[in-house]
């Protein structure tokens, strides 16, 4: 039995996926032999309704001076940070000298936008390589991971902020009171945090199985984020559903009292309950739902190979690992997958080691079919890619069900 992160409830696995490498340990072939995997198992608390994971990965092996992940490679994703900035800038934030933190702000995708209006931010992000990257663009960068201890040094350095921003990462951190005990050091009594993350309702009823990896500690929802802020003496005032990734939540908090709680808190908490969000039944069919999709991609990329077509994957994601592995997917199913990242070109993919090639070969010579493994961008690559479409290429999806299109 493991211990819930969030309130040490015992909890058991609703899933396992089995034996797992790092979701963005992308590597060379003399690395094979030394490949880490651990044990990839999800769980729900019955208690404080917190999903998550019951094995985790040291950080260092995750985030480091060759993190994977620059999070510039989407257009889409830019657009999002712009209007999210925007909305910060016009009603979070105080007209006197306000000072933004962002964790998690990797290559500066958001904060670029509080430089060029001069808003005093500072983004605190661990991974060097990408740190580097924001670094090099102007963006006032800290290297290193956000917890209570560095919350301490960097208030006492920089002072204390009005806003306290984080985009995919709240759900990253497991010691995640350590975090919430450093934003309480961190934040103006009047300030605000405003994070977000894949939400566990689009997770469920899109069976997007693939958000489920080493680096995603927590699938969160407004219940387990409300129970999880209000042991340190913050509310929920605000929910905002995204359309990226999949589907995300912005959840907006502050210490209670301190901000009227609008009317989307209590409506999306009661969504919450008829979805079954904190049953355990919810989870089982869930997990159903899994493994008639693998069923299902595995037929069909067998019946691909069978007709001598041939299959490419489409961004080398970190989401891809989990389909991949759990799936038993190989070389043998897809040829290679194309990414736009340089530093994961030539490399293989964790696990099942797929050649990971440039976008260029994509293009000059189309595959019959391409699996989307980017399929959180799908508005954003099916535009970009209509001369595929167009040369007879067909797509492969498999959320919210398994496709050709
Ligand atoms: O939570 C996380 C999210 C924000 O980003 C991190 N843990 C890691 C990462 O997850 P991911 O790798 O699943 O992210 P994306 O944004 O779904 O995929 C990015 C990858 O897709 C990059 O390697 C670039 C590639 N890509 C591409 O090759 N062509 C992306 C687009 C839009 C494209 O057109
Ligand atoms: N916010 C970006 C990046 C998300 S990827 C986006 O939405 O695209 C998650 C990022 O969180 C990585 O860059 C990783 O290095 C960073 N991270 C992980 N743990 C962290 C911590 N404790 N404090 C700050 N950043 C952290």
């Amino acid at each position: 039995m493991s211990k819930c992160l969030i309130c040490k409830t015992e909890i058991a696995p609703f899933m396992s996926f089995g034996k797992m490498p790092i979701a963005n340990g992308f590597l060379p072939p003399e690395q094979f032999k030394d490949e880490p995997f651990f044990k990839l198992d999800a769980a729900f608390c019955d208690n404080c309704k917190m999903a998550q994971l019951t094995e985790l990965v040291d950080r260092d092996k995750m985030f480091h001076e060759n993190y994977a992940f620059y999070s510039s490679t989407s257009a889409g994703m830019a657009e999002h940070f712009k209007e999210f900035a925007k909305l910060v800038k016009s009603s979070y934030l105080p007209k006197k000298k306000p000072f933004v933190v962002e964790i998690g702000s990797n290559d500066g995708i958001l904060l670029r936008h509080f430089a060029s209006a001069a808003i005093n931010y500072l983004g605190i992000e661990p991974s060097a390589n990408v740190a580097k990257a924001a670094g090099d663009n102007g963006i006032n960068t800290v290297c290193e991971f956000f917890e209570e201890k560095s919350a301490a040094r960097i208030a006492a350095e920089h002072g204390k902020a009005d806003a306290f921003l984080g985009a995919n990462v709240m759900c990253h951190i497991p010691y995640i009171h350590s975090v919430l005990n450093g934003i309480d050091a961190l934040l103006k009594p009047e300030g605000v945090v405003i994070f977000e993350d894949p939400y566990l309702g689009d997770i469920l009823e899109k069976t997007s199985y693939d958000q489920i990896y080493d680096e995603h500690a927590f699938y969160f929802a407004a219940r387990s984020v409300s129970y999880l802020f209000e042991r340190h003496g913050f509310e929920l005032a605000d929910v905002m559903p995204q359309d990226v990734h999949g589907g995300s939540m912005r959840y907006v908090l502050a210490r209670k009292g301190t901000r009227k709680v609008s009317d989307a808190v209590p409506a999306l908490l009661k969504k919450e309950e008829a979805l079954g969000i904190g049953r355990p039944d919810t989870y089982e069919r869930f997990r159903t739902n899994v493994e008639a999709s693998r069923t299902e991609l595995v037929k069909l990329l067998k019946e691909m190979q069978q007709a001598k077509k041939s299959v490419a994957g489409y961004a080398a994601t970190s989401k891809s690992t989990t389909v991949l592995n759990y799936c038993g997917i190989g070389p043998d199913l897809v040829e290679y997958i194309s990414d736009t990242t340089p530093i994961k070109q030539g490399k293989y993919s964790p696990g099942m080691h797929i050649p990971i090639r440039p976008y260029d070969d994509f293009k000059e010579k189309y595959p019959d079919y391409a699996l989307l493994f980017g399929w959180n961008h799908a508005r954003e690559i099916m535009e970009k890619e209509r001369d595929f479409r167009r040369a007879g290429g067909k797509w492969i999806v498999y959320v919210p069900r398994v496709q050709v299109l």
